[in-house]
């Protein structure tokens, strides 16, 4: 099995990001000759695991001062595991998008998307292969949680793929939706909202029978910028505060929802604010066109 394995032929180059207070670490290297980008990360430890975790550890005294103690314990491998993302080959933007970086926070006006943003992202962004496989079936077809194959307001609910679903602690779902013609926050009216309240009511629904989670206990929003253009809502647990979801990229869905109730053309028209990062070709043009 490891000889196939795309981790064990991985090459590391270098480091891009690691955070011990996460443990985790994002490693940009070669797997066969191509880019590949791995993430290795330490999972939660797991209250139904506890006792057997205590039970069969092997402890090992590293110091003892008095009422202090501390101890090295050897975990059984099925209780400490790593849970591993590869993204091979990884394209340049992949590679930028963990490398640590600093980051610029942009004032884009409705003109300005349609100006500066729109035509970078039509020829930049991510591909979205991935989101059109889940919806055609052909990946993660497996881990489908709920699907509305209505294609309008319809959408599929599944875990994200940074949530390894042996914990509530960090529970993230996302909603794709069926239709293809809504790219982001962006392109959302009026004509939008019996697919936004359908994906509240069935996405919450859905996960408090799935998994005993109320939705006072949800974080529902969308990001932007989102990484892909694609219309999907995230369904995090509240307690979890995710890598890379500060506050200034999200927009709760319930907030969206009532924008649009108020005025239709609401993310047609107002200024949205996101960070950029500073090796962003998008930052570069919003600096060549004065706006920063
Ligand atoms: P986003 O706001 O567009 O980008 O969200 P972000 O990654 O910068 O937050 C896309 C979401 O889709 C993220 O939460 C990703 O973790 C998740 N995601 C990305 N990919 C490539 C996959 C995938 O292949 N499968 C699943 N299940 N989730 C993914």
């Amino acid at each position: 099995r490891s000889s196939d394995s795309p981790v064990s032929d991985f090459e590391v180059t270098r480091i891009l990001r690691e955070c011990a207070r996460e443990k985790n670490i994002f490693i940009h290297g070669k797997v066969k000759g191509q880019d590949a980008v791995v993430i290795l990360e330490k999972t939660p430890i797991r209250q139904d695991t506890l006792s057997e975790l205590l039970k069969s550890s092997q402890l090992q005294l590293e110091m003892k001062n008095d009422v202090y103690s501390t101890y090295q314990l050897q975990a059984p491998a099925h209780l400490n595991e790593i849970k591993t993302t590869v993204i091979c080959p990884a394209t340049e933007k992949h590679v930028k998008k963990y490398l640590h970086q600093e980051v610029f926070l942009v004032e884009e006006s409705g003109e300005d998307y349609r100006n500066l943003t729109l035509p970078y992202i039509s020829s930049q962004s991510f591909s979205v292969q991935w989101v059109h496989n889940i919806l055609e079936k052909k990946a993660e077809a497996d881990r489908i949680v709920f699907e509305d194959p209505d294609p309008v307001t319809g959408f599929v609910l599944l875990p994200d793929f940074k949530w390894d679903q042996k914990q509530l602690q960090d529970l993230y779902l996302i909603a794709i939706v069926h239709r293809r013609d809504v790219k982001s926050l962006r392109d959302l009216t009026s004509e939008h909202l019996p697919l936004l309240t359908n994906i509240r009511s069935k996405g919450e629904d859905t996960i408090q029978r799935q998994y005993g989670v109320p939705p006072s206990k949800l974080r529902v929003y969308f990001h932007y910028q989102p990484s892909y253009y694609h219309l999907h809502v995230h369904f995090t647990s509240l307690e979890y505060n995710a890598p890379g979801c500060g506050v200034e990229r999200a927009h709760l869905l319930s907030d969206v929802i009532q924008n649009l109730q108020a005025d239709s053309s609401y993310y047609h028209n107002r200024s949205l604010a996101f960070p950029l990062r500073a090796d962003d070709a998008l930052l570069l043009k919003f600096k060549a066109a004065g706006k920063l």
